[in-house]
Protein backbone atom coordinates (compact mmCIF):
# COMPACT_ATOMS: atom_id res chain seq x y z
CA UNK A 1 0.00 0.00 0.00
CA UNK A 2 1.30 3.35 -0.98
CA UNK A 3 1.07 6.00 1.85
CA UNK A 4 -1.10 8.82 2.09
CA UNK A 5 -0.35 11.66 -0.55
CA UNK A 6 -2.75 14.04 1.81
CA UNK A 7 -4.31 15.64 -1.23
CA UNK A 8 -7.79 15.42 0.25
CA UNK A 9 -9.47 16.30 -3.15
CA UNK A 10 -10.78 13.25 -3.33
CA UNK A 11 -14.44 12.57 -4.15
CA UNK A 12 -14.02 9.79 -2.39
CA UNK A 13 -11.59 7.02 -0.12
CA UNK A 14 -10.32 4.27 -1.50
CA UNK A 15 -8.33 4.71 -4.34
CA UNK A 16 -5.20 3.82 -3.57
CA UNK A 17 -2.99 1.71 -5.77
CA UNK A 18 -5.73 2.51 -8.57
CA UNK A 19 -4.45 5.62 -9.42
CA UNK A 20 -3.30 4.62 -13.12
CA UNK A 21 -6.56 4.48 -14.40
CA UNK A 22 -7.33 3.30 -18.33
CA UNK A 23 -5.10 0.96 -18.79
CA UNK A 24 -7.06 -2.36 -18.41
CA UNK A 25 -9.90 -3.27 -20.35
CA UNK A 26 -10.93 -5.08 -16.89
CA UNK A 27 -11.39 -4.38 -13.73
CA UNK A 28 -12.77 -5.81 -10.22
CA UNK A 29 -15.68 -7.62 -12.35
CA UNK A 30 -15.95 -4.79 -14.64
CA UNK A 31 -15.91 -5.28 -18.57
CA UNK A 32 -15.86 -2.67 -21.22
CA UNK A 33 -16.85 -4.78 -24.29
CA UNK A 34 -17.02 -2.64 -27.83
CA UNK A 35 -19.30 -3.62 -30.17
CA UNK A 36 -16.71 -3.14 -32.70
CA UNK A 37 -13.06 -2.83 -32.27
CA UNK A 38 -12.48 -1.88 -36.04
CA UNK A 39 -14.03 1.30 -38.12
CA UNK A 40 -13.42 1.73 -42.21
CA UNK A 41 -12.81 5.01 -42.31
CA UNK A 42 -11.76 8.81 -40.77
CA UNK A 43 -14.97 10.24 -40.59
CA UNK A 44 -18.16 10.42 -37.81
CA UNK A 45 -19.04 7.09 -36.60
CA UNK A 46 -21.42 5.83 -34.69
CA UNK A 47 -19.69 3.65 -31.40
CA UNK A 48 -21.43 1.09 -29.42
CA UNK A 49 -20.57 -0.70 -26.22
CA UNK A 50 -21.44 -2.39 -23.32
CA UNK A 51 -20.21 -2.33 -19.62
CA UNK A 52 -20.38 -6.10 -18.25
CA UNK A 53 -20.88 -6.64 -14.72
CA UNK A 54 -19.63 -9.42 -12.04
CA UNK A 55 -22.52 -11.21 -13.19
CA UNK A 56 -21.01 -11.22 -16.83
CA UNK A 57 -24.24 -8.96 -17.77
CA UNK A 58 -24.41 -5.58 -18.90
CA UNK A 59 -24.82 -2.56 -16.27
CA UNK A 60 -27.74 -0.33 -16.63
CA UNK A 61 -27.22 1.34 -13.64
CA UNK A 62 -24.84 4.33 -12.82
CA UNK A 63 -23.97 6.23 -10.11
CA UNK A 64 -23.73 9.57 -11.72
CA UNK A 65 -19.94 11.33 -11.70
CA UNK A 66 -19.78 15.05 -12.74
CA UNK A 67 -23.51 15.15 -13.64
CA UNK A 68 -23.46 11.96 -16.02
CA UNK A 69 -23.47 8.54 -15.75
CA UNK A 70 -20.27 8.13 -17.48
CA UNK A 71 -17.79 9.62 -19.27
CA UNK A 72 -16.39 8.94 -22.77
CA UNK A 73 -13.21 9.50 -23.59
CA UNK A 74 -11.44 9.25 -26.89
CA UNK A 75 -8.03 10.12 -28.12
CA UNK A 76 -5.32 8.65 -31.27
CA UNK A 77 -2.36 6.50 -29.35
CA UNK A 78 -0.05 10.12 -30.47
CA UNK A 79 -2.38 11.93 -28.16
CA UNK A 80 -3.90 13.84 -31.30
CA UNK A 81 -8.21 14.06 -31.97
CA UNK A 82 -9.45 14.04 -28.28
CA UNK A 83 -12.80 13.67 -27.62
CA UNK A 84 -14.88 13.78 -24.26
CA UNK A 85 -18.06 12.61 -25.40
CA UNK A 86 -21.55 11.30 -23.44
CA UNK A 87 -22.74 8.57 -24.68
CA UNK A 88 -26.50 7.54 -24.80
CA UNK A 89 -27.38 4.23 -22.64
CA UNK A 90 -30.41 1.99 -24.11
CA UNK A 91 -32.61 -0.27 -21.84
CA UNK A 92 -30.31 -3.14 -22.89
CA UNK A 93 -27.31 -1.78 -21.61
CA UNK A 94 -25.99 -0.73 -25.16
CA UNK A 95 -23.89 2.28 -25.16
CA UNK A 96 -23.81 4.72 -28.15
CA UNK A 97 -22.09 7.96 -29.10
CA UNK A 98 -20.96 9.44 -32.21
CA UNK A 99 -17.57 10.00 -32.24
CA UNK A 100 -16.05 12.51 -35.27
CA UNK A 101 -11.96 10.95 -35.45
CA UNK A 102 -11.03 14.06 -36.69
CA UNK A 103 -7.68 12.92 -36.27
CA UNK A 104 -7.60 10.50 -39.18
CA UNK A 105 -6.75 7.27 -39.55
CA UNK A 106 -4.85 5.10 -36.39
CA UNK A 107 -5.54 3.63 -33.28
CA UNK A 108 -7.26 5.02 -30.67
CA UNK A 109 -7.50 4.89 -26.98
CA UNK A 110 -11.22 4.59 -25.58
CA UNK A 111 -11.86 5.49 -21.96
CA UNK A 112 -14.95 4.63 -20.06
CA UNK A 113 -15.54 6.48 -17.08
CA UNK A 114 -17.96 5.38 -14.50
CA UNK A 115 -19.28 4.36 -11.39
CA UNK A 116 -21.31 1.44 -11.40
CA UNK A 117 -24.32 1.36 -8.63
CA UNK A 118 -23.73 -1.70 -7.34
CA UNK A 119 -20.08 -0.72 -6.72
CA UNK A 120 -18.35 0.95 -3.70
CA UNK A 121 -19.06 4.45 -5.49
CA UNK A 122 -15.74 4.86 -6.95
CA UNK A 123 -15.36 5.47 -10.78
CA UNK A 124 -13.45 2.98 -13.10
CA UNK A 125 -12.06 3.72 -15.79
CA UNK A 126 -11.66 1.03 -18.61
CA UNK A 127 -9.66 1.35 -21.41
CA UNK A 128 -9.29 -0.26 -24.99
CA UNK A 129 -8.22 0.34 -28.53
CA UNK A 130 -10.48 1.18 -31.52
CA UNK A 131 -8.77 0.95 -35.16
CA UNK A 132 -9.59 3.80 -38.01
CA UNK A 133 -8.50 2.49 -41.04
CA UNK A 134 -6.40 4.32 -43.45
CA UNK A 135 -2.65 5.25 -43.60
CA UNK A 136 -1.75 7.41 -40.14
CA UNK A 137 -0.21 10.70 -40.31
CA UNK A 138 2.22 10.87 -37.53
CA UNK A 139 1.31 14.01 -35.27
CA UNK A 140 4.44 15.08 -33.17
CA UNK A 141 3.48 15.58 -29.75
CA UNK A 142 3.89 19.77 -29.11
CA UNK A 143 6.78 20.94 -26.88
CA UNK A 144 5.64 21.31 -23.50
CA UNK A 145 4.31 25.06 -23.34
CA UNK A 146 2.34 27.47 -20.87
CA UNK A 147 0.09 28.98 -23.00
CA UNK A 148 -1.85 27.70 -25.55
CA UNK A 149 -4.71 29.40 -28.16
CA UNK A 150 -7.85 27.38 -28.88
CA UNK A 151 -10.54 29.53 -31.01
CA UNK A 152 -9.77 32.61 -30.13
CA UNK A 153 -8.87 31.97 -26.44
CA UNK A 154 -5.71 32.02 -24.76
CA UNK A 155 -5.37 29.59 -21.33
CA UNK A 156 -1.49 29.68 -19.80
CA UNK A 157 -0.67 26.63 -17.25
CA UNK A 158 0.52 27.54 -13.91
CA UNK A 159 1.85 24.90 -11.64
CA UNK A 160 4.55 21.82 -11.63
CA UNK A 161 3.30 18.83 -12.01
CA UNK A 162 5.62 16.32 -9.37
CA UNK A 163 5.79 12.93 -9.38
CA UNK A 164 3.36 10.92 -6.31
CA UNK A 165 2.30 14.50 -4.99
CA UNK A 166 -0.88 16.17 -5.81
CA UNK A 167 0.33 19.31 -7.74
CA UNK A 168 -1.87 22.06 -7.53
CA UNK A 169 -2.47 23.45 -10.78
CA UNK A 170 -4.51 26.79 -12.38
CA UNK A 171 -5.55 27.67 -15.79
CA UNK A 172 -6.39 30.85 -16.50
CA UNK A 173 -8.48 31.54 -19.57
CA UNK A 174 -8.16 35.20 -21.68
CA UNK A 175 -9.89 36.36 -25.09
CA UNK A 176 -8.75 38.96 -26.59
CA UNK A 177 -6.25 40.01 -24.18
CA UNK A 178 -8.80 40.27 -21.22
CA UNK A 179 -9.45 37.80 -18.67
CA UNK A 180 -13.07 35.70 -19.24
CA UNK A 181 -14.83 36.04 -15.77
CA UNK A 182 -17.94 34.82 -17.02
CA UNK A 183 -17.48 31.03 -17.40
CA UNK A 184 -20.33 28.78 -17.21
CA UNK A 185 -20.75 25.65 -15.13
CA UNK A 186 -19.74 22.58 -17.36
CA UNK A 187 -20.51 19.07 -15.63
CA UNK A 188 -21.24 20.94 -12.37
CA UNK A 189 -17.33 22.65 -12.88
CA UNK A 190 -15.95 25.47 -14.31
CA UNK A 191 -13.63 23.07 -15.98
CA UNK A 192 -12.69 19.56 -16.75
CA UNK A 193 -9.32 18.20 -16.75
CA UNK A 194 -7.56 15.02 -18.47
CA UNK A 195 -3.94 13.83 -17.94
CA UNK A 196 -2.70 11.23 -20.54
CA UNK A 197 0.92 9.65 -19.86
CA UNK A 198 2.58 9.87 -22.89
CA UNK A 199 4.14 6.14 -23.66
CA UNK A 200 0.70 3.88 -22.42
CA UNK A 201 -1.70 6.91 -21.87
CA UNK A 202 -2.48 5.92 -18.24
CA UNK A 203 -5.49 7.93 -17.49
CA UNK A 204 -4.83 10.29 -14.48
CA UNK A 205 -7.08 11.25 -11.59
CA UNK A 206 -7.92 15.12 -11.53
CA UNK A 207 -9.57 17.02 -9.32
CA UNK A 208 -11.00 20.56 -9.53
CA UNK A 209 -10.69 22.96 -6.33
CA UNK A 210 -14.13 24.29 -5.56
CA UNK A 211 -17.40 24.13 -7.46
CA UNK A 212 -19.80 26.90 -9.31
CA UNK A 213 -22.43 27.60 -6.36
CA UNK A 214 -19.98 27.16 -3.31
CA UNK A 215 -19.82 30.49 -2.54
CA UNK A 216 -16.04 30.82 -2.89
CA UNK A 217 -14.88 29.45 -6.44
CA UNK A 218 -14.93 32.15 -8.98
CA UNK A 219 -16.25 32.00 -13.00
CA UNK A 220 -12.98 32.56 -14.20
CA UNK A 221 -10.52 33.47 -15.25
CA UNK A 222 -8.62 30.93 -13.04
CA UNK A 223 -9.74 27.47 -12.57
CA UNK A 224 -7.71 25.38 -10.11
CA UNK A 225 -7.26 21.61 -10.07
CA UNK A 226 -4.72 19.05 -8.12
CA UNK A 227 -3.31 16.53 -10.73
CA UNK A 228 -1.42 13.68 -9.46
CA UNK A 229 0.92 12.08 -11.43
CA UNK A 230 2.54 8.83 -11.24
CA UNK A 231 5.47 9.21 -12.30
CA UNK A 232 8.17 11.93 -14.03
CA UNK A 233 7.59 11.85 -18.13
CA UNK A 234 5.44 13.71 -20.41
CA UNK A 235 1.56 14.03 -20.65
CA UNK A 236 -0.63 15.82 -22.28
CA UNK A 237 -3.59 17.43 -20.47
CA UNK A 238 -6.99 18.72 -21.94
CA UNK A 239 -8.96 21.33 -20.38
CA UNK A 240 -12.96 21.58 -21.44
CA UNK A 241 -14.18 24.94 -20.41
CA UNK A 242 -17.66 26.34 -21.10
CA UNK A 243 -18.16 30.04 -22.23
CA UNK A 244 -21.10 31.92 -24.27
CA UNK A 245 -22.66 28.50 -24.84
CA UNK A 246 -19.41 26.51 -26.34
CA UNK A 247 -17.49 23.65 -24.90
CA UNK A 248 -13.96 24.16 -25.94
CA UNK A 249 -10.61 22.10 -25.05
CA UNK A 250 -7.15 23.54 -24.56
CA UNK A 251 -4.52 20.91 -24.85
CA UNK A 252 -0.92 21.29 -23.38
CA UNK A 253 2.26 19.63 -23.34
CA UNK A 254 3.70 19.35 -19.52
CA UNK A 255 6.50 17.69 -18.21
CA UNK A 256 6.68 16.10 -14.30
CA UNK A 257 9.33 15.96 -12.48
CA UNK A 258 10.38 13.07 -10.23
CA UNK A 259 8.90 13.04 -6.51
CA UNK A 260 12.67 13.89 -4.97
CA UNK A 261 14.01 16.41 -7.38
CA UNK A 262 17.28 16.13 -5.39
CA UNK A 263 18.92 14.57 -8.06
CA UNK A 264 19.34 10.96 -6.83
CA UNK A 265 17.38 9.73 -10.12
CA UNK A 266 19.15 8.20 -12.68
CA UNK A 267 20.13 10.66 -15.50
CA UNK A 268 17.34 9.63 -18.07
CA UNK A 269 14.87 9.24 -16.07
CA UNK A 270 14.30 12.47 -14.98
CA UNK A 271 11.48 14.67 -16.22
CA UNK A 272 13.39 17.44 -17.14
CA UNK A 273 16.65 17.99 -18.62
CA UNK A 274 16.82 15.67 -20.85
CA UNK A 275 18.09 15.38 -24.05
CA UNK A 276 15.97 14.64 -27.47
CA UNK A 277 17.18 11.81 -29.11
CA UNK A 278 20.12 11.06 -26.71
CA UNK A 279 21.22 7.50 -28.26
CA UNK A 280 22.35 4.78 -26.10
CA UNK A 281 19.49 5.59 -24.02
CA UNK A 282 17.97 1.94 -22.82
CA UNK A 283 15.94 2.36 -20.15
CA UNK A 284 15.84 0.96 -16.96
CA UNK A 285 13.34 -1.99 -16.23
CA UNK A 286 9.71 -0.73 -15.70
CA UNK A 287 10.63 1.87 -17.39
CA UNK A 288 9.73 1.31 -20.83
CA UNK A 289 9.02 5.29 -21.59
CA UNK A 290 11.42 6.51 -24.02
CA UNK A 291 12.45 10.18 -23.42
CA UNK A 292 10.52 12.58 -24.79
CA UNK A 293 11.65 14.46 -27.85
CA UNK A 294 13.18 11.05 -28.95
CA UNK A 295 10.72 10.77 -31.75
CA UNK A 296 9.31 14.26 -31.81
CA UNK A 297 12.28 16.10 -32.03
CA UNK A 298 13.03 16.29 -35.94
CU1 LIG B 1 -17.61 13.75 -19.33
Amino acid sequence: MESGTGHGHDAGAGETGSALKGLQVSQDGYTLVPATTSVPAAKPTTYAFRITGPDGKPVTDYTPTHDKDLHLIVVRRDLAGFEHVHPTLGADGAWQVRLSLAAGAGTYRVFADFAPAAGDGDALTLGTDLVVAGDQQPTPLPEPARTTNVDGYTVTLDGQLTAGTSSPLTLTVSKDGRPVTDLQPYLAAYGHLVALRQGDLAYLHVHPDGAPGDGKTEAGPRIKFYAEVPTAGTYRLYLDFKHEGTVRTAEFTATASAANSGGTEPAGKQGEGHEPGKPGSHGAPGEAATPEGADHGH
